[in-house]
């Protein structure tokens, strides 16, 4: 982009400089747990510094989040909103919406994972006027740049538009860049120390990689980023994230990557630089089964000493008949190896399981709970959390289920309410199955947990009731629940 004022030269940055910067405000809409706004980090950095005034707001932590949105506006290039299916989108509606009411001149920008599945459909939404799909560092900073220069945004690639005359246009897509020719991500945007209170460590949240080569068939990613991979350069990487931690003092990263394992010579090569960088930290990441066994035996050694405390091995099912259906390309074999090798190294492990995909047997949701059950008795670090099949937007499955009747929500609104993690299981999950579910997931938990010796009875209980299958009249269960409610997830 030579010659934009966002990728400046040195005359062009003389040049600005003596200008005010242009505002672009970027808005995280509420949602539960303090994971860092990325995105938002994402693309406000990739915006020059010199050219460009980011200011990111989170609803997460302004206890009136659309008046500290309209104080910012005045000025305002544009308002850049980041979207997740599910409630973020009613907050999403209402900061947009009352942007608009403010300043109709406005742009308003969404990206992020539905406008990038509904780009279209978002443009429904008066208050929305331009959607980004799937990567968004190069996309969002051309339209800052040309909403600049009074240009409009026909043909610039990667972003779905309405016209002035109403219509909605949809530009090319953009081939997904390499993330190293990127700006590093300026923590300085947001207020790091907040997130570490309110997170209740000193947490960094990291994302080294986008996208994921894998295809599973209830998972939106292969349809967002087209099973395309890219990673940061382990070196770069090692270097920045010890900079940070000059900087913030923190002794956990959290890798948000969708598959951090893609490439194990970048993992061999970061884990020796953070040993040899002295970095006291820990950190956790996700990693598939198949990609575990691969994994070489010093290269496991090498992460550990690095400090990895928790991986994350999606199993999602407990039948290989089901595995091969949802396409997750592993064997369940591949999971029990890997735990395995995880409890050898001391690692500790979150395998989440999926029940309820569309007419599933239940001679495999009984192998699911058989597979919890053996994995969460392997070590009280192992948990097994098992979610009920919601269709995911942009997945196969959900192609599939729509075929065969099913309805997906039609407005925004009803995408709000459209809840992945709680409530209601979807209609392939019968009421008694359901309620078999919950009661194996609470006596499962409780059973190998590291309780205090008040529980200790009660676990004595659990564990007696798994070892025979055993779930009627779930009394501990109603009393728990009745003391301490269930936490919100969405
Ligand atoms: C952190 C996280 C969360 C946090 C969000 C924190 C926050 N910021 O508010 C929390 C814990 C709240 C969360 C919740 C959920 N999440 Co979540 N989450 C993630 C995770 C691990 C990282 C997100 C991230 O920061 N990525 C890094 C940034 C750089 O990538 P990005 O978000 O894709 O952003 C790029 C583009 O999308 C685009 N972009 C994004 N926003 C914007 C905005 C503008 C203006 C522009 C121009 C561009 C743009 O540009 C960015 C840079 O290229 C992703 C997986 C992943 N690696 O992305 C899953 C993911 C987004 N979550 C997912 C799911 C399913 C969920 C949950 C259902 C729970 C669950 N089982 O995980 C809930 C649903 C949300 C709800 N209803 O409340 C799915 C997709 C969901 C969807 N369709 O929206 C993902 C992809 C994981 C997966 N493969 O299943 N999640
Ligand atoms: S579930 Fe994980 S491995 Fe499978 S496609 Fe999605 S991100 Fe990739």
């Amino acid at each position: 982009m030579s010659g934009s004022v966002l990728h400046t030269d040195a005359a062009a940055t003389a040049a600005t400089a003596a200008k005010r910067r242009l505002k672009v405000v970027l808005y995280n809409p509420e949602a539960v747990f303090y994971t860092m706004p990325l995105a938002l980090l994402a693309i406000g950095s990739e915006l020059d510094p010199q050219v460009c005034e980011v200011v990111i707001i989170d609803g997460r932590l302004e206890p009136d989040a659309q008046s500290a949105v309209l104080s910012q506006l005045d000025g305002a290039v544009c308002l850049g909103v980041t979207v997740l299916t599910g409630a973020p989108i009613s907050d999403a509606l209402k900061i947009s919406r009352a942007a608009k009411r403010a300043r109709p001149d406005l742009t308003v920008v969404w990206g992020g994972w539905h406008p990038s599945m509904f780009a279209r459909e978002c443009l429904l939404e008066e208050s929305v006027d331009v959607t980004v799909r799937g990567q968004g560092e190069e996309t969002f900073a051309e339209i800052v740049d040309r909403l600049a220069q009074g240009r409009s945004l026909q043909g610039c690639a990667g972003c779905t538009i309405r016209l002035p005359d109403g219509t909605v246009h949809e530009n090319p897509p953009r081939p997904l860049a390499q993330v190293d020719k990127f700006r590093a991500h300026d923590y300085g945007l947001i207020p790091v120390e907040r997130y570490f209170q309110l997170k209740g460590k000193r947490q960094l949240d990291f994302i080294s990689s986008q996208g994921c080569n894998f295809r599973c068939a209830f998972c939106s990613d292969p349809f967002v980023y087209g099973r395309k991979w890219v990673g940061l350069e382990p070196v770069r990487m090692a270097i920045r994230l010890k900079e940070l931690w000059d900087r913030y003092h923190f002794d956990d990263v959290n890798f948000q990557d969708e598959t951090f394992f893609t490439q194990r010579e970048r993992v061999r090569a970061l884990a020796d630089r953070i040993i040899e960088s002295g970095m006291k930290i820990t950190w956790a990441a996700t990693m598939r089964a198949d990609q575990g066994i691969r994994l070489p035996d010093d290269v496991w050694v090498r992460c550990k000493q690095s400090g990895l405390r928790r991986l994350l091995v999606g199993v999602e099912s407990g039948s290989n008949e089901v595995l091969k259906r949802i396409r997750k390309d592993i064997k369940i074999e591949q999971v029990y190896e890997t735990a395995a090798k995880m409890l050898r190294h001391e690692i500790a492990g979150h395998f989440p399981f999926i029940v309820g995909f569309p007419e599933e047997s239940d001679a495999s949701i009984q192998a699911t709970l058989d597979c919890a059950k053996r994995l969460r008795s392997m070590s009280p670090d192992f948990l097994t959390p098992i979610y009920y099949f919601k269709p995911y937007p942009g997945s196969e499955l959900v192609i599939e289920a729509v075929k065969r009747g099913f309805r997906l929500p039609e407005t925004l609104e009803a995408w709000a309410q459209f809840d992945y993690v709680a409530g209601e299981p979807g209609p392939w999950v019968s009421p008694e199955k359901f309620e078999l579910i919950e009661r194996f997931k609470f006596f499962h938990e409780l059973a190998w947990k590291r309780v205090g010796r008040g529980k200790r009875l009660l676990q004595q209980l659990a564990r007696y009731r798994c070892g025979r299958d055993n779930y009627r009249w779930p009394v501990e269960m109603l009393f728990t629940r009745w003391l301490v409610p269930a936490q919100k997830l969405s």
